[in-house]
């Protein structure tokens, strides 16, 4: 008897978080074209998610209902988290992974730099000096907290930094593409690799 082909799973994930604070369903599909729905409830950060997804090639979709009654702290931080659990688990063993990346992403005036390594080990780096507090009704101190927070589910090391520019609206975008685009670069297949895991070590610390 024949068995029955086996439909590769893909590197996808689906997660879903509930707590008092926040509801949020995060769906990625890491070898997407780009394809993104998204709805936190906060304009802004829809429109830099969707920078992410579009210039990073990955499909997306994330719905998120918070207490932004209270601010968009507790949205912002838990679609962070449930957006890096998303890559940890879309990676599986991260078997065969390029692991690292980079990209120099300008919008207009401003330039960003976002370096990204798979390596297991959580940690972030943000340089960035924002001129305004607020960029729609998001307070730009949460930016570094958003990067913080993926780092530490995707269980990878980021490094972002804005260099300059004169426009909150433009750092911020050029920092998201810059982002799409190194997690693009660093979760692509090397085949080179033959499925092995990306370390000398032989692991990736868990
Ligand atoms: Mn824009």
């Amino acid at each position: 008897m024949i068995p029955d082909p086996v439909e590769p799973a893909g590197r996808r994930a689906e997660v879903r978080r509930e707590t008092a604070e926040t509801r949020i369903r995060v769906a990625l599909n890491l070898d997407g074209s780009g394809r993104h729905r998204i709805q936190t409830g906060i304009g802004f950060l829809d429109h830099m998610l969707a920078q992410l997804a579009y210039h990073g090639l990955f499909d997306l979709e994330i719905e998120a209902q918070g207490d932004l009654h209270i601010d968009p702290h507790h949205t912002l931080e838990d679609v962070a988290l449930t957006l890096g659990e998303a890559f940890d688990r879309a990676l599986g063993e991260r078997a065969g992974l390029t692991r690292m990346g980079f990209f120099y992403a300008p919008m207009d005036e401003s330039l960003a730099r976002v370096v990204v390594d798979f390596s297991g080990r959580p940690y972030a780096v943000v340089q960035v000096r924002w001129q305004a507090p607020l960029l729609g009704t998001l307070p730009t101190s949460l930016f570094a907290h958003f990067l913080e927070s993926f780092a530490q589910r995707a269980r990878c090391a980021l490094h972002a930094r804005v260099f300059y520019g004169r426009d909150d609206h433009h750092r911020a975008e050029a920092l998201f593409k810059a982002l799409g685009r190194a997690l693009c670069a660093a979760t692509r297949l090397e085949p080179r690799r033959q499925g092995q895991i990306p370390s000398t070590k032989g692991v990736l610390d868990v």
